[in-house]
């Protein structure tokens, strides 16, 4: 069996040879630049939810709608430490990762509201959909069957020797499930490239963390043969160094990590869940440790302008949900298209991840960030 090491990609990435370190950072590896960008996908994810939710409230997205308010460092930091040929299966609340990987605000808005030109050509909602040219698989709705896809494909690329990680988000009440224990498993014994992220917001719908497991699960890695890390997952840049460094630790052929971010889910389950089970003093204790506030008081003291990268995201996302409102609705003809495999298999591409930490060559960012190539 082909060793997973780490190969010339990530040996020759700029990203790690460069003087890539501002002093004032959390994590070695993040510039200035990249800081201000992880505020911005934080920022542009809270706007489109914010968006969409109020055109939820007005009729126009079908279905229910779920979000990620209070979590978006969790998505956003993970997918900044990927690189373009890696794969991500996001979840629910992990819109931040559709972004950093280069999928579009008009698109995201079309997809939630069914129109054509949405990711799915509107066959799904605001929840299982995902580009694959861009390296983000589509979700499958059941709990957590994701983590036992991620764990299949970093088989493949340990198979086939490429240098490239899986990663998959999934939630405190999915740690409860067989697929958890399945894909943890075989992932420790085929020393397999994944990182495993458990979003723990402190609820699975309505059921609190003490009714769900006697012992954190983080440390069940270990007895599965590898490391589990609690990180602050309201800290955009905590989170992106753990994944970084679960990250190398793939490549170099030592297997999974199991990455606990400890987060608050600060809305209902979805639109329709007023949350009453949630005591106010928790919410409120939350609603201090902001991540998106935290990492703006981060950028105001290097003398970042973070009113005017608010009004400039805002400004992005009312344009993007005008662009989206006017789509199309999908041909009902076009209803069957995609349901069964016809012709050659499409490979899944390689992804831009234009703003994430291994994207940081200028022609790559002047032509959208589309270079095409695995680094
Ligand atoms: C096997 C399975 N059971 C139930 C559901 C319905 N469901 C969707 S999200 C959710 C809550 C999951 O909680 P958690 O894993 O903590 O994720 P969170 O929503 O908090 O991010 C449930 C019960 C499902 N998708 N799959
Ligand atoms: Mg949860």
């Amino acid at each position: 069996m082909a060793t997973q090491t780490a190969g010339s990609a990530a040996a020759d990435d700029p990203a790690r040879t460069g003087d890539r370190a501002d002093p004032a950072a959390l994590s070695p590896h993040l510039t200035a630049d990249d800081r201000v960008a992880l505020l911005r996908h934080m920022l542009l994810m809270r706007a489109i939810e914010a968006r969409a939710l109020t055109l939820y409230r007005q009729g126009r997205v079908p279905g229910s709608f779920y979000d990620g308010f209070g979590q978006e460092a969790v998505s956003v930091g993970a997918a900044f430490a990927m690189a373009a040929q890696d794969r991500l299966c996001i979840l629910h609340r992990d819109l931040g990762a559709h972004l950093v990987r280069g999928v579009e605000p008009p698109r995201i808005l079309a997809q939630y509201m069914g129109r054509a030109s949405g990711v799915t050509g509107g066959r799904d909602g605001n929840v299982h959909f995902g580009d694959p040219a861009l390296g983000c698989v589509p979700m499958v709705s059941m709990l957590p069957d994701m983590m036992c896809v991620a764990t299949g494909m970093a088989m493949a690329f340990k198979l086939r020797g490429e240098a490239r990680v899986a990663l998959t988000f999934f939630g405190d009440g999915s740690t409860s499930r067989g697929d958890f224990h399945e894909a943890m498993n075989w992932a420790g014994v085929q020393r397999l490239p994944v990182v495993f992220v458990l979003e723990n917001n402190q609820y699975a719908y309505s059921t609190p963390l003490e009714k769900q497991f006697a012992v954190d699960p983080v440390e069940r890695a270990r007895v599965y043969g590898f490391p589990g890390v609690t990180v602050d997952g309201n800290d955009v840049e905590a989170v992106f160094e753990a994944v970084w460094v679960a990250r190398e630790r793939a490549l170099a052929g030592e297997g999974p990590t199991l990455i606990e971010a400890v987060t608050m889910r600060m809305h209902g389950h979805a639109a329709h869940d007023d949350m009453r089970y949630v005591p106010p003093e928790q919410l409120a204790a939350w609603a201090a440790r902001d991540p998106i506030e935290r990492q703006e008081r981060r950028l105001v003291e290097l003398g970042v302008d973070v009113a005017a990268l608010r009004a400039e995201v805002e400004a992005e996302v009312e344009a993007a949900a005008a662009e989206a409102l006017a789509a199309p609705m999908p041909d009902p003809a076009d209803a069957t298209r995609g349901v069964f495999a016809v012709g050659e298999a499409q490979p899944l591409g390689d992804g831009r991840a234009p703003w994430s930490g291994f994207a940081n060559d200028a022609p790559a960012r002047a032509n959208g960030g589309d270079s095409g190539a695995v680094r």
